[in-house]
């Protein structure tokens, strides 16, 4: 028909570069920019399929996050606003690379597989990230959904989470907010500001945060929304993207890895520190103490703070709502026991990636999920927003029951339940600490982490691992977890596991002991231990 006499036409203005196999990964597609021109165009036209398929708006946001500013990549949205659903991520493997003459037959297969009904008008939002090859990138996915009929809005210049955002207000028709960037500005921001009158006597240092956004998209978002909340916290934002390269030396990613802080900045001893990642959906928390050591509050410790708050709240409100939290094997032993022995919380540990930990975290009423890298958010079950909604409207409530509505269902307005979102996860943390009147320190030392270590080995094959176990365990190559058991055995509180990156060609490592000599020995000879 003339609908694929249009995809044909515009396909050959993105040739494919013949012989190139590309995957989609854990977070979608990602590579060197040059790489990506087809992948792009060929992801609208498979957005067109999707939304006809669900008859709702899909996203397509071009971004890669941490990595350098050569690379780039493309993520899809589904309409509720999370990971688009694991068959599709074949499909995009599939059109990916489909050899240029043979799209129009990968396409026609998707089609007849899923029994797209084709009259269906496609609507698509497309979002991108600050990277210099972004703009041009985005234009190829607009062709895309445009060659099959689709409509789409592109919303330019916007963090993941926010297209995630658009995608779920657009598709529940206005009732999780609005599908704007002011929209989403206003809920957040009127959330944030109803939790901060519950904080008595903030000073000014309590006020003041030092944000890093990895000279990228969220720190033009920030700059957005400060005015909004500048009475109750004033930041001073670095790596603003107006000197400094993309993720270069900063970024929640480079903060994680090197445990140390971003350059760029300097930060005063006490001081209360963030960085986002260069997509805005990572935020991990520091200080430097009055010895100069740096100490990072990461996904772990930021879950811990959030359950713990989440916890008291509930036993105020006398709200029995089951509630857990989820974590990957990346999640630091401490923060485990903590979380299971001392708060008597629930904790599940899934497979990395964080559709993995939304899928679960959508079993309980109340889910709260982080990795270790700072990637995270909170779910409440339908029911659970009703029973706090239903709570709040109780007029025979004492007043510490009111209390605690109040703020359980603001903190459920300033989240994005859609994914981890760095300016929301701020502005929920931010609050947390203002309202318990809790210095960074203090939530600090609500445990200690143990001593860890990550390495990445080169192999020839990393596919010849297999886990199980949410990847704590290996069951190839034969023996293999056999050696890891017996190298942790020789360590005080050790842990050990090994599985193949979903992003990069390489094998991880992780050990964790009780000193940072034993982690990184017993790293190193697992490594060994690889090959
Ligand atoms: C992706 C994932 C992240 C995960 C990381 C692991 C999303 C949106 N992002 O960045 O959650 O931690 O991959 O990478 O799912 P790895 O497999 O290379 O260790
Ligand atoms: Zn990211």
């Amino acid at each position: 028909s003339d609908q694929f006499a249009e995809v044909n036409k515009h396909s050959s203005q993105h040739p494919k570069p013949p012989g190139l196999v590309l995957q989609y990964g854990t977070a979608g597609f990602r590579t060197n920019a040059k790489l990506l021109d087809h992948i792009m165009f060929r992801m609208g036209l498979l957005a067109a399929l999707r939304s006809k398929k669900t008859q709702a708006t899909i996203g397509v946001m071009v971004t890669a996050s941490h990595n350098p500013e050569e690379d780039n990549g493309v993520k899809l949205v589904d309409p509720m606003g999370e990971m688009v659903t694991p068959s599709w991520e074949g499909y995009a493997t599939l059109l990916a690379n489909a050899e240029n003459e043979d799209l129009l037959a990968a396409l026609k297969d998707v089609i007849a597989k899923e029994e797209i009904n084709m009259s269906y008008e496609a609507k698509v939002f497309v979002g991108r990230d600050t990277r210099s090859s972004s703009a041009a990138l985005s234009q190829a996915v607009l062709e895309g959904v445009s060659s099959f009929g689709g409509l789409s809005k592109d919303y330019g210049l916007v963090t993941t989470p926010q297209l995630h955002y658009m995608v779920c207000c657009q598709n529940t028709q206005g009732k999780y907010g609005e599908a704007s960037v002011e929209g989403y500005y206003n809920k957040l921001c009127q959330a944030f500001l109803k939790l901060l009158k519950h904080a008595s006597n903030c000073t000014d240092d309590q006020k003041h945060l030092s944000l890093d956004g990895a000279n990228g998209i969220g720190a033009l978002k920030v700059r957005e929304m400060e005015h909004n909340v500048a009475k109750e916290l004033q930041i001073s934002l670095h790596n603003d993207g107006s000197t400094g390269k993309l993720n270069h030396q900063c970024g929640a990613d480079f903060v994680k890895v090197q445990q140390k802080a971003p350059t760029g900045c300097e930060i005063k001893a006490g001081e209360r520190c963030c960085s986002f990642d260069g997509d805005a959906d990572r935020i991990v928390y520091y200080y430097s103490d009055s010895e100069g050591q740096f100490h990072l509050l990461d996904g772990d410790k930021i879950a811990t703070l959030i359950s713990t708050y989440l916890k008291e709240l509930l036993i105020q409100a006398g709200l029995n709502l089951n509630m857990a939290v989820v974590q990957t094997a990346y999640a630091n032993g401490s923060s485990t026991r903590y979380l299971e022995e001392t708060m008597k919380l629930t904790v599940r540990c899934t497979k990395t990636g964080v559709k993995h930990l939304h899928h679960v975290a959508q079993e309980f009423d109340i889910g709260v999920y982080f990795e270790a890298n700072g990637h995270g958010t909170v779910l409440f079950s339908k029911s659970a927003e009703d029973k706090v909604q239903k709570l709040f409207d109780n007029p025979n409530n004492d007043d510490e029951m009111k209390r605690a509505a109040h703020l359980l269902l603001n903190t459920i307005h300033v989240v994005n339940q859609t994914v981890g979102d760095a300016l929301s996860d701020m502005l929920l943390i931010e609050a947390i600490l203002a309202i318990k009147g809790m210095t960074v320190q203090q939530w600090d030392a609500i445990y200690t982490d143990l001593p860890n270590r990550q390495l990445k080995v080169k192999v020839a094959d990393r596919r010849v691992i297999d886990t199980t176990d949410a990847e704590r365990r290996a069951v190839t190559p034969a023996g293999f977890q056999d050696s890891i058991d017996a190298l942790v055995k020789k360590y005080p509180m050790a842990r050990s596991f090994v599985r193949p990156s979903g992003t990069e060609d390489v094998v991880r490592v992780y050990a964790e002991a009780d000193t940072q000599e034993n982690a990184d020995a017993l790293a190193h000879e697992v490594s060994l231990a690889v090959y």
